[in-house]
């Protein structure tokens, strides 16, 4: 008799697939034990990505170390949805310093631990993409260069949505914030700025470089299991859609984040001392129209007549992205 085995697809919470899998294969939400690291009762807006981002990731961390975690946050929305005094969402030991230095702050942490001789406590640096790669770039480059035993968490919201939507150096061209309007010659974010910061990631030759998406959460989990599971300095990079920035529906925050991976916009992958060791792949590439027409920060890309010739630039971006980390299998 032939025999098929049976798919389940909906695992990621408590739906009745998840808990006909391998105990060792459900997702750390679906587990009582889960820790609510960041608890219900925060201020992000509905849908907001970086929440559900980072809920999954510190549980996941937590799980993989026993419960020992210290989180050093960047400001950004994430401290502040989370922590307005004298309120916190956290159940965790959680540090706020400044806006620049999550990653020193957190390498100090890291020494601390090491010189008190506890090993079994392990140490992550959090931000948005604003603290991640601009302004705390320097204390970040500085950590994976001492190869710190820390991980760094980055919730790419892709702009400072905290105050205001404005552009950071991971908004993508085109894009329309509070300081790249969509008027003259070059409408939204200018073309061939920006940087990639996985990449740079990876050229300081540390242990561990991934990029996560919302839209993958066992995915995400999973990512986060892995790093901490190695010792010195790790860098995951979390795709997190922000309705409120990015002029999406909330209720869309995972179509979006899932049109991202689709498209090739987003790659996700996992890097190991400088080199690609795994990728996702995609089954169907979707054109990246599908993905800008969600939200209505590309709006003015679709107006009377659609921009054609910006439209076939972001195409090549995904196109070159496929190519690049072998996307299509
Ligand atoms: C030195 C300094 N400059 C500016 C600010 C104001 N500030 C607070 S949060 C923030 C934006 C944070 O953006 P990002 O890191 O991308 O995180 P997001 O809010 O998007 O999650 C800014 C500009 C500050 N707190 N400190
Ligand atoms: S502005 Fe964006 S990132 Fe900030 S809480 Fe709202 S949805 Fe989340």
């Amino acid at each position: 008799m032939s025999f098929q085995p049976v798919k389940f697809y909906q695992t990621g919470t408590f739906t009745v697939g998840n808990r006909l899998l391998a105990e060792n294969e459900r997702s750390v939400q679906a587990n009582m034990q889960r820790t609510n690291s960041l608890n219900s009762g925060h201020r992000a807006c509905q849908g907001c990505g970086e929440a559900l981002g980072a809920r999954y990731a510190i549980d996941a961390a937590m799980r993989a170390a026993k419960n020992q975690v210290i989180a050093v946050n960047a400001t950004g929305c994430l401290e502040v949805f989370s922590t307005p005094y004298p309120e916190t969402s956290w159940q965790i030991p959680w540090i706020h310093s400044l806006f620049g230095n999550a990653a020193a702050v957190a390498s100090g942490v890291a020494a601390a631990m090491r010189m008190k001789g506890r090993d079994d406590v392990r140490v992550i640096a959090q931000g948005g993409d604003g603290g991640t790669t601009d302004i705390g770039f320097g204390c970040l480059s500085g950590m994976f260069e001492r190869n710190d035993d820390v991980l760094y968490l980055c919730y790419d919201n892709e702009a400072y949505m905290n105050t205001g939507v404005q552009r950071s150096s991971a908004t993508p061209p085109a894009a329309r914030t509070a300081t790249t309007a969509a008027v003259g010659r070059e409408p939204g974010n200018v073309f061939g700025t920006g940087k990639n910061v996985p990449l740079i990631a990876m050229a300081h030759g540390i242990p561990y470089v991934a990029t996560a998406s919302v839209a993958n959460l066992r995915d995400l989990e999973y990512k986060v299991t892995r790093a901490m599971g190695i010792r010195g300095a790790r860098y995951v990079h979390i795709h997190v859609p922000c309705p409120l920035g990015w002029g999406s529906l909330p209720e869309d925050t995972i179509k979006v984040a899932r049109m991202a991976i689709e498209s090739g916009l987003f790659p996700l992958f996992e890097a190991e001392y400088g080199e690609v060791t795994r990728r996702t792949t995609i089954r169907r590439q979707v054109p990246v129209t599908e993905y800008l027409k969600l939200q209505k920060r590309f709006a003015h890309l679709f107006g009377k007549e659609p921009d054609k010739a910006r439209l076939e630039r972001i195409q090549a971006v995904a196109d070159r992205n496929i190519a690049r980390f072998g996307l299509l299998g």
